[in-house]
């Protein structure tokens, strides 16, 4: 690759000074990585990267991931220099209210922004996402005759992202998998934010990724040649493996007070940057950019747009001889989705399963459905049964399969799910047990936070779990996960509803969704109509046993307990009405007649049962109402045996109404 590198040298001093005067104005922000990987940024985005500024999701973009997500002026600096849709009025608004140049990086926000990134490691997990759906999106999708997908994902990554277990987790299945169309590039300066790194870190990374099976390159993170060298060798090896490019850099570099150390991480540089600017040969006007530098990336840009072109003529060409594919990556990119439960054919009424083999049951016409949903499980594919029967395996050669084995990594596992889901072509999916959702939730939060369509299917959902023990058995899970603003958490009580849950978790494609389902089996609740079942989960709650009296008392339940709530139902009388509430993000999101219809406000004789802490059933018993709960730890015995023990019965239910 011949460099421009007079004009790489003074992009880079000029996105050094985008991003003091940015950090500067707002007297916040993050100026050591900008400053230290400002020369990465130039090879990258004014040389080394293919993109397509006009077109910020254009499908054979390289994907860039800045995990480092703290050093954002960095991401926002070079996108502005790029000619993204980023201004010098958003980069003056760095940080301030509703610009797109918030705090972190978020997806939706800014054009050409990829991820979500802010807690560290998330970043490399989700790289690590890309490089899978772009694997899968060229078994798919490619032809021998049109290749229409072969981009690289590169991720920038500090100390910090490589010392998370998020991303030692993703690394290691990265290089299991042989992703050679990752890139990570490892801002390594020696400096965390406390301290300097050695206080925290002692280990060889370059053996380390080695040992995980990837290729690792090492270079001067300031010169121009050695870096672009290092990304053309990585773009084009033959290895078979991941891509490590660790980038010796100085932190805060242009700041001599600080640079070098931890001072540079933050903002403490500020009250250097006017003598820094100065010397770096940068005028007064601040939030500057010389014509120099506006000339490269003009031709630049020119250059990339002929590709772009050359591209666009192989896709059309792609399109006209792949009519069938072309529609099922349209539907992908524009989140279109079949009617499910017209997929789904009705459970034989006199079945007694788990809601985790009913939603294995419903798993495989779902899939049939929608072919681009891929299955993923912690090792567990066998206890939560969500295997694509005919999916085959995802694996270093096959990328055609629709099940992802993640190993037992369920942090890595679920953002590698917002990998995936960011790139927006194929459907997220994977599973563990319901307890292990803590190990994942940094993940599950930031899917919530970027409204991405990742669906969980967590199975073993109570203390019903039994012999496996309180360590096994969530009870304040769900409730937490209720927490999580934007995740509906759906805990359907049997087949039909399970039914409901997966088309309803599908369907929606502006947020995720956690299917929460039991391990033990279950009555089938044949009293109510199976349609009422499957549509009642879409709505949230809804009436599943109708008061044929005047309305006395309001029985309220989830999953696996609403069974109880009928019976007890039965035993109160004529005036019990019993609503069944498999998600409470769902029957919020109706309107206010819907919910006072299920929930009349009048009633205030309210009951509810859920095997789990009683917090959040208080929202509808009111002060008024009682709950039936679990507000301890489990216990290590047969499930039925410690649901009795615990409480989780019909007889509590009829005991604390009657006390009402
Ligand atoms: C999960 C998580 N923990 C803590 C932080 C707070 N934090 C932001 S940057 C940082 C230090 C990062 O060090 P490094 O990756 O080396 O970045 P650099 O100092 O080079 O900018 C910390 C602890 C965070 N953003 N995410």
């Amino acid at each position: 690759m011949t460099l421009d590198t007079a004009s790489l040298e003074l992009a880079a001093r000029d996105a050094r000074g985008l991003a003091m005067d940015a950090i500067a104005k707002c007297k916040s922000g993050h100026l050591g990585l900008p400053l230290g990987a400002a020369d990465i940024g130039a090879v990258l985005f004014g040389a080394a990267m293919s993109y397509h500024p006009a077109e910020p999701r254009w499908l054979n973009r390289d994907r860039f991931v800045l995990s480092a997500g703290h050093g954002s002026m960095f991401l926002y600096g070079w996108l502005h220099l790029a000619g993204y849709a980023v201004s010098m009025d958003d980069l003056k608004n760095f940080r301030q209210l509703h610009s797109i140049t918030p705090g972190h990086p978020e997806f939706h926000e800014t054009p050409g922004v990829e991820a979500t990134t802010g807690p560290l490691g998330q970043g490399v997990s989700n790289a690590v996402g890309f490089a899978i759906s772009a694997k899968m999106a060229e078994a798919r999708f490619n032809t021998p005759t049109h290749k229409i997908f072969d981009h690289h994902v590169i991720a920038l990554a500090g100390d910090g992202c490589l010392q998370e277990g998020v991303a030692q987790e993703a690394s290691a299945l990265a290089g299991h998998l042989g992703l050679d169309n990752l890139i990570l590039i490892y801002d390594s300066n020696n400096v965390t934010l406390d301290a300097m790194a050695p206080v925290t870190q002692s280990e060889d990374t370059a053996a380390r990724y080695a040992a995980y099976g990837w290729e690792v390159q090492q270079v001067d993170g300031h010169d121009l040649h050695e870096i672009a060298n290092a990304v053309a060798k990585a773009k084009s090896t033959a290895s078979g493996k991941p891509q490590l490019v660790i980038a010796k850099t100085l932190i805060g570099k242009g700041i001599p007070e600080v640079s070098g150390t931890n001072k540079a991480h933050g903002e403490a540089g500020v009250k250097f940057v006017a003598a820094s600017r100065k010397a770096l040969g940068l005028p007064d006007e601040t939030f500057f950019v010389s014509s120099e530098t506006r000339a490269h990336f003009e031709k630049h840009r020119a250059e990339l747009a002929a590709a772009h072109a050359a591209w666009e003529r192989t896709y059309a060409a792609w399109r006209s001889a792949n009519a069938e594919l072309a529609k099922e990556l349209d539907d992908a990119l524009s989140g279109k989705t079949p009617d499910l439960l017209a997929a789904i054919p009705p459970f034989d009424p006199s079945v007694n399963i788990a809601t985790r083999k009913a939603g294995s049951e419903v798993l495989q016409p779902v899939c049939a459905a929608m072919p681009l949903i891929v299955s993923g499980s912690a090792d567990l594919h066998g206890s939560t049964l969500n295997y694509i029967q005919d999916g085959g395996d995802f694996n270093r050669t096959n990328h055609s399969g629709r099940n992802i084995h993640f190993g037992i990594r369920e942090h890595a596992m679920c953002g590698i799910m917002n990998g995936i889901a960011y790139d927006g072509i194929f459907r997220a999916s994977g599973a563990t047990f319901l307890v292990f959702s803590d190990y994942g939730r940094p993940s599950i939060r930031i899917a919530a936070l970027s409204h991405l369509p990742t669906v969980y299917i967590f199975t073993h959902d109570s203390v019903g779990v039994g012999e496996d023990g309180p360590t096994h058995e969530p009870v304040e899970t769900v409730a937490a996960l209720r927490a999580i603003p934007g995740l509906d958490v759906i805990r359907p009580a049997d087949p039909e509803e399970t039914a409901g849950a997966f088309a309803a978790a599908f369907q929606k494609t502006n947020g995720p969704t956690m299917l929460v389902l039991s391990r033990q089996n279950l009555p089938t609740l044949n009293q109510i109509p199976v349609a009422t079942r499957r549509e009642g989960v879409f709505q949230g709650g809804y009436i599943a046993k109708k008061e044929t009296a005047k309305l006395e008392f309001l029985l309220l339940a989830s999953g696996s307990e609403l069974q109880h709530a009928i019976k007890a139902a039965e035993e109160l009388g004529a005036g019990a009405r019993v609503v069944s509430m498999p998600c409470f993000e769902r029957f919020e999101a109706q309107s206010a007649d819907y919910k006072e219809s299920v929930l009349p406000k009048s009633c205030r004789k309210r009951v509810s049962i859920e095997a789990g802490i009683s917090d959040p059933w208080f929202r509808y018993v009111g002060l008024d109402g009682k709950t039936v709960a679990i507000d301890r730890f489990g216990l290590s015995a047969p499930g039925n045996i410690v649901m009795e023990q615990l409480g989780i019965t019909a007889a509590k239910v009829v005991e604390a109404a009657r006390s009402l």
